[in-house]
């Protein structure tokens, strides 16, 4: 853990993760234990959803969840963290928005505005997203409001809910 300071305080981090290759759940479940033994501390976790694909159809349907974390680690070791989780489930990169294993995106870091070649926070498509909306909308609709996101959950369903995905992680522990 970084020490809370000035230059490091201690943010809450919005995330999304999706899987649509392999044991979908497994891997959701492992990337999760990777983020939370790193440096990101749990606070909350939406439900899991599947999802059809979207951006390139021809491709098995996603599970996706929000994840919801405390850090104070900063942005671009956030990033690094994400990436790393990517590559321990040996996520490939044959076509764009194709199948994978793990994906690991930034949504939100408390009321901060990047743009930077490599991360742009708020994530700058979130708001087309419903896979991202629609479990965000259930944990915190405040937060849609807040950032001017439309609420959206067309074409998601809830396979998981949100209470089964937590007695998971504290039961089986993280790398279940
Ligand atoms: C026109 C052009 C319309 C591009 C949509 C949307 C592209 C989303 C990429 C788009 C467009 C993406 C996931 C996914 C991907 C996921 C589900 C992406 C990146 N990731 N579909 N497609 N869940 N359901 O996590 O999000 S590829
Ligand atoms: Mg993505
Ligand atoms: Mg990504």
């Amino acid at each position: 853990m970084i020490k809370r300071t000035d230059e490091n305080p201690l943010q809450t981090v919005w995330l999304s993760l999706g899987s649509n290759l392999g044991d979908r759940l497994q891997n959701l479940i492992r990337g999760m234990g990777i983020l939370l033994t790193g440096g990101l501390m749990f606070e909350d976790c939406s439900g899991i959803y599947e999802t059809d694909p979207v951006g390139f159809l021809e491709q098995p349907p996603f599970y996706n969840l929000v994840l919801k974390v405390r850090t104070t680690l900063p942005p671009h070791e956030i990033l690094v963290l994400c990436q790393q989780a990517e590559k321990a489930l040996r996520r490939e990169r044959a076509l764009r928005w194709g199948p994978r294993t793990l994906d690991v995106d930034i949504l939100l870091i408390g009321d901060r505005r990047l743009s930077e070649a490599d991360l742009e926070v708020p994530h700058p498509r979130m708001k087309e997203r419903a896979f991202v909306l629609g479990p965000l909308e259930d944990m915190d609709p405040a937060i849609l409001k807040k950032w001017g996101f439309p609420p959206r959950r067309a074409g998601i369903d809830l396979k998981i809910p949100a209470s089964d995905v937590r007695i998971l992680l504290q039961q089986n522990g993280w790398l279940s």
